[in-house]
């Protein structure tokens, strides 16, 4: 096989899957008793023979399986799993029930199996969709006893919590559990089971406090003799999800320790199509750049499969909730029982797996199934009988202290209008999928903004990856199956075209197109948080990439940073000043619309959130400047903002300013430090006299520092050394800006700006 990310390889390795494969592996074994050969997880549908005995089948990717194998393995074995060509599988699967698969999505047929739905296509996905054996497998002896499981039981207590633990043993064998506290200390009890913690270390999502865990260990002996023993940690805290009647609706959103959390954050899809390429390591440093752009939530997005229990781990000790999807997404529950059954299933086991972790924050059903299923045809009763009666149930048994909601978005369930704004979580695509400008966001009071989101190029080193020199063309044939939003290509032109002059080169477009994701989360993000309490949410569409793609999200697949990364860590930060301005732009879509009958105004409403404890008090200084620094107008206001709440200053009115050549720039200092700043134009970027800022640079030890001579906007330092740095694509407005180097080498530096276009 070719690399199937490079051109159009993709299409040779799709024809690969129509052949039937087998998996062979020679292995020795010392038998002492009875021995288990297990699955944590087969791609997909399979025959497992143990010496040429057959000894199973698989058919669901997301379970684990479990063979008896004592009868047949000896000293010298061969273990084979024939997997018949899943293209195969699909069509006949199709011809039997003609699931409805959008044009740009899955492989027709994909959607009837228990198969991560987006490993044949997706909107941002190749079809790959592959065969093998993609978790561990491994032989337990079961001569001994062996721990199953364990499960956590946490309560809050009056003067503290406590801990219940529930061992699953098979086999005989005496039992011992420890609890250790994360500062090394043995908690105590009294039957052995249950513990109790006087003074609890609580843990607290990302921004809000720490994330202290207890060490929970299960040790099973026999004779005196310790033969198996299992370890998990957990996070001690209180977990709800608020969905309650108020004067806009219904509520929604996360309480964890009794605190109303702004969740902020993005939509994570699997990271790799090879499946084979998952590591801890590459995960972990995924999600350290979302602890580096100051998020505290993250949702597991249905159509892939449910993430590894490092995935969790990280999560637990990096303070990220978790929206965790079940894997079904944008599609009909197959009408077929078997198919039904086994997602209950793989619910449960899953749900057992990963429920001890204190990131946990909410189980939900699937994605978008609710809003899409016709109601009155056959798949609105079994999508009812699955996501609002037996999945339900099961999370009730399983993990009754997490919240369950059916799908997401979802209002009030039983398909009463699934995506209402006002009650529930909702996914708003206007801007984008219908061409809305970025100033529709400002109209919208959306409760838990689950979804929303806006298309860029990869990083320019990521496009030369998967391009021969003659495809670097936008609309290539390379680059639009690299692009697998259909017209999505187009609509990244149209609204660069809305916004910014012309871009001559495709590296000018890869900047841009970064510039206006960024810009649209931007002001999504600034108006929700603004609005906080009757919104308590916002996570993008889309953290990360399976493959090399033009696509929603912040980093690419090489976790090369996008400006949306960048800016995600400013409109995330915890104290954040943000502008609500006014101006042509707002106003009018064309220069050359009458001014009588389509006037507009130049105004600025400052607003500045504070998502910490504490209250702050700072300076909010407003300057209305030409676009050389010299200051026209200026205020500076003394303001003080109580721990979670947001300060909204008046409008100010400047009067029809000079759009063309005045712009306004804000911060927000604390002790005479700013700690949030920003410019407004008041006309699209691509009219605004920008003159040369002569941008230069200086390195010093890990600092850059950039000097501009006049108002430089959207500074993009970049370099050969994939650098990471503390700030990117910001604007100068003082003169220069110093930023640190986070990673990377910095050499053959550039800078560019959008005066450079
Ligand atoms: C949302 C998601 C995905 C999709 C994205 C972009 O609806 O749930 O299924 O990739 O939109 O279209």
């Amino acid at each position: 096989m070719e690399d199937p990310f490079y051109r159009d390889n993709e299409i040779g390795a799709l024809g690969l899957m129509d052949h039937d494969y087998e998996f062979i592996r020679e292995f020795d074994y010392e038998k002492a008793g009875k021995t288990i050969l297990c699955f944590n997880g087969v791609d997909t549908i399979s025959t497992v023979y143990l010496n040429g005995v057959l000894i199973g089948k698989t058919a669901n990717m997301h379970r684990k399986y479990e063979f008896d194998v004592s009868h047949v393995i000896k000293e010298k074995n061969e273990l084979k799993l024939k997997f018949p060509s899943i293209t195969g599988e699909f069509k006949k699967a199709y011809k039997k029930e003609p699931i409805f698969t959008e044009p740009s999505g899955p492989l027709a047929g994909a959607k009837n199996f228990r198969k991560a739905f987006c490993m044949s296509g997706w909107d941002w996905g190749p079809r790959l969709p592959d065969m093998g054996i993609w978790r561990d497998v491994y032989l337990e002896d079961l001569s001994t006893a062996r721990i199953k499981d364990f499960e956590i039981i946490q309560r809050k207590t009056e003067s503290g919590f406590s801990l219940e633990i529930l061992p699953e043993i098979e086999g005989d064998a005496a039992v011992k559990i420890a609890v250790v506290s994360p500062d090394g200390e043995e908690i105590g009890s009294n039957d052995g089971r249950t513990f109790f913690i006087e003074d609890p270390l609580l843990w607290w999502p990302n921004g809000y406090g720490a994330q202290p865990l207890y060490e929970v260990t299960v040790t099973a002996y026999e004779n005196g003799e310790a033969v198996d023993v299992k370890t998990k940690f957990t996070g001690l805290r209180t977990i709800e999800l608020v969905r309650e009647p108020d004067e806009f609706g219904e509520s929604y959103y996360h309480k964890i320790n009794g605190l109303p959390i702004f969740a902020m954050g993005a939509c994570y899809i699997p990271e790799d199509s090879i499946l084979s390429r998952r590591s801890k390591e590459r995960t972990e440093k995924l999600l350290d750049a979302c602890v580096f752009s100051n998020f505290n939530t993250i949702r597991v997005w249905g159509g892939g499969f449910y993430p590894d229990d490092f995935f969790f781990d990280l999560c637990d000790k990096k303070g990220l909730l978790v929206f965790e999807d079940m894997m079904f997404a944008c599609s009909c529950v197959s009408l077929d029982k078997n198919i039904q059954n086994e997602f209950l299933a793989e619910a449960e086991e899953n749900l057992k797996r990963i429920r001890h972790h204190a990131c946990l924050a909410v189980i939900c059903g699937n994605n978008e199934m609710e809003w899409f299923t016709d109601k009155n045809g056959p798949y609105g009763k079994v999508y009812l009988d699955i996501f609002e009666d037996k999945l339900p149930k099961t999370v009730r048994e399983v993990c009754p202290d997490i919240p369950y909601v059916s799908s997401s978005p979802t209002s009030k369930g039983g398909f009463d209008d699934p995506n209402n704004e006002n009650t529930g979580d909702c996914h708003y695509w206007d801007v984008w999928l219908n061409d809305k400008p970025f100033s529709e966001y400002r109209k919208r009071y959306f409760r838990y903004l689950s979804e929303f989101g806006f298309e860029s190029l990869p990083d320019i080193e990521t496009v030369n990856s998967f391009t021969a020199p003659k495809d670097r063309n936008l609309f290539s044939r390379i680059m639009e199956r690299h692009q697998r939003c259909i017209g999505g290509n187009k609509k990244i032109i149209q609204y660069i075209s809305d916004t910014y002059p012309y871009p001559d080169t495709l590296a000018k477009t890869v900047y841009l197109s970064q510039l206006l994701q960024a810009e649209a989360m931007k002001y999504g993000v600034e108006h929700l948080r603004s609005n906080r309490g009757r919104c308590m949410g916002t996570l993008y569409w889309q953290l990360n990439d399976i493959w090399p793609v033009s696509s929603w999200s912040s980093m690419d697949y090489y976790g090369r940073f996008k400006a949306l990364q960048y800016f995600a860590k400013r409109f995330f930060a915890p104290v954040m000043i943000c502008c609500k301005e006014t101006g042509e732009h707002t106003t009018r879509n064309s220069v050359v619309m009458q001014e009588d009958l389509y006037p507009y105004e130049t105004k600025a409403q400052i607003s500045v959130c504070n998502e910490t404890g504490n209250d702050v008090s700072g300076t909010v200084l407003t300057e209305l400047r030409k676009n050389t620094g010299e200051v026209l107008y200026k205020t500076s206001r003394e303001i003080r903002i109580p721990g979670y709440s947001v300060a909204s200053l008046e409008e100010i009115d400047f009067h029809k300013t000079d759009i063309l050549n005045h712009y306004l720039c804000y911060s927000f200092s604390v002790n005479g430090k700013i700690v949030s700043s920003g410019t407004s134009l008041f006309t699209q970027p691509k009219y605004f006299n920008f003159p040369d800022p002569k941008l230069r640079y200086e390195i010093a030890g890990d600092e850059i520092t950039v000097f501009a001579d006049n108002f430089a906007k959207s500074v993009c330092i970049s370099g050969d050394g994939d650098l990471v740095l503390s700030d990117n694509y910001f604007d100068i407005f003082d003169g220069k800006k110093t930023v640190k180097i986070v990673s990377g080498i910095p050499e053959n530096i550039q800078l560019t700006s959008l005066y450079n276009i």
